[in-house]
């Protein structure tokens, strides 16, 4: 489907490290170096059953920086982003608001690339829906049944989920967790019949007054990880280097996705890193659509506040801590923004190339953009004189920090 308008990414004097990621399977640090082709991004998307939270806003402009990093580093990117435009939670929401479901996830889809637009996330190269990715799906799924991984239960096909001998290494959760998780996140571990309680559904067979698409295996449509696992395969391959999202995905969303695709292309793991963003909450829970303790961006947005002062809030956090959201970070956010914009308005200023090297460094740094932050801050500080002198011993400082800051923390100043 369509994605939305890229922003100019401004090119710097310097080529910046190359970035390490903490991965959540080994619990280690990666340096990723990617050979001979793109460094390969999946990110999972949304559920358009809701607006833009800032929960959302904070994973993809955390994940926005690792595009930007690797940019920097001299990488060509290609990244792929999924919508899960048909899914259990969308179909009950638009029954619930009695809105036709396509429509819901029409307009709210649409809302999600205005949202990221002015936020100045980088789009995806490939944005596909679960929707149109279906053939996708039919193909994995004759795979997975070609390697005799999949069974029926009252005509809704199962993968086993242990056919995949890596089943379990990308959380590395114990099977209690497993199964807790498992009920809590969409899994079903109690539906009779299963050969095992974690064995995720790949095709649901058709529903009265459900959505349904015809396949080989009968109407019906695809289970979720199967959907992530197909999209990405078909546009990053079998193997690639970063898998993304939230750490409300660690289990059982992307040690599935994993499973499918590593039952279909044997001894390849799927991704190379799993990096997965903190939960943002507000009034003292994770912000979630079902909990229904929401700031939405769009509403910011409407009430005027500058989406750059939104993407600074969310960058003086590091994007895997779990954090929570007030509207006091907002307005400190607001008033920063305006101590960046009187700095280069002065053109000179203290001297750029540390900030420059620093912010390019913290990023490469498992995207430590809380550290990239401050070195721009105490730019700022020097340059405007806060503790003292006013430093402006460099002509062009304004014109060097004006790019680093957008082209790589994606902040238009
Ligand atoms: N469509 C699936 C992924 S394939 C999904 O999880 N959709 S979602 O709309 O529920 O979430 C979209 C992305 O935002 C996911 O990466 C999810 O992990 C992340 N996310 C959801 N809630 C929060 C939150 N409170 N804080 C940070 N990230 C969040
Ligand atoms: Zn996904």
């Amino acid at each position: 489907m369509r994605s939305w308008s890229a922003p100019e990414v401004p090119a710097l004097p310097v080529t910046g490290p190359e970035v390490s990621l903490h991965d959540t399977a080994t619990g280690g640090r990666v340096t990723i170096t990617p050979k001979d082709g793109p460094a390969r991004l999946y990110v999972c998307g949304i559920t358009p059953y809701d607006a833009t939270h800032l929960g959302h806003a904070a994973t993809y402009v955390g994940f926005d920086l690792l595009n930007r990093a690797w940019r920097s580093a001299g990488h060509e990117v290609r990244y792929v982003q999924n919508v899960t435009d048909v899914d259990d939670p969308l179909l009950e929401r638009a029954a619930k608001v009695k809105v036709d479901w396509v429509e819901l996830a029409e307009r709210e889809t649409e809302l999600f690339r205005q949202d990221m637009q002015a936020l100045r996330v980088l789009p995806p190269d490939h944005y596909a829906g679960a929707v149109e990715s279906i053939p996708l799906v039919v193909e994995m799924i004759q795979a997975l049944e070609a390697a005799g991984a999949v069974y029926s239960v009252d005509g809704d096909l199962y993968q086993s989920a242990t056919a995949d001998p890596a089943f379990g290494e990308e959380s590395g959760y114990d099977r209690e967790t497993m199964l807790r998780l498992f009920g809590e996140r969409g899994g079903d571990p109690d539906r009779a019949g299963k050969r095992d309680p974690l064995d995720p559904v790949v095709w649901l067979a058709e529903r009265p007054g459900e959505p349904s698409w015809p396949s080989p295996f009968g109407p019906g449509r695809p289970g979720w990880h199967v959907e992530c696992a197909a999209i990405a395969r078909e546009h990053l391959g079998a193997a690639f280097e970063v898998q993304g999202g939230g750490s409300d995905l660690v289990f059982p969303h992307h040690e599935m996705c994993a499973g499918h695709a590593q039952v279909v292309e044997p001894g390849a793991r799927f991704a190379q890193v799993y990096s997965h963003a903190g939960m943002v909450g507000y009034d003292g829970e994770k912000m979630s659509k079902s909990r229904g303790n929401l700031v939405f961006v769009s509403a910011l947005r409407n009430s005027d506040i500058d989406p750059m002062a939104i993407r600074l809030a969310l960058l003086r956090h590091h994007f895997r801590a779990d954090w929570e959201w007030t509207d006091a970070e907002l307005f400190d956010a607001v008033d920063e923004l305006g101590r960046w914009r009187r700095a280069v308005a002065l053109g000179a200023g203290a001297p750029a190339a540390p900030v420059v090297t620093e912010v390019l460094a913290a990023l490469a740094d498992d995207l430590d953009a809380p550290r990239a932050v401050a070195a721009v801050t105490a730019w700022v500080d020097a340059t405007l004189g806060t503790d003292g002198l006013a430093d402006t011993s460099d002509p062009d400082a304004a014109t060097a920090v004006l790019a680093v800051v957008d082209a790589a923390l994606g902040v238009l100043l």
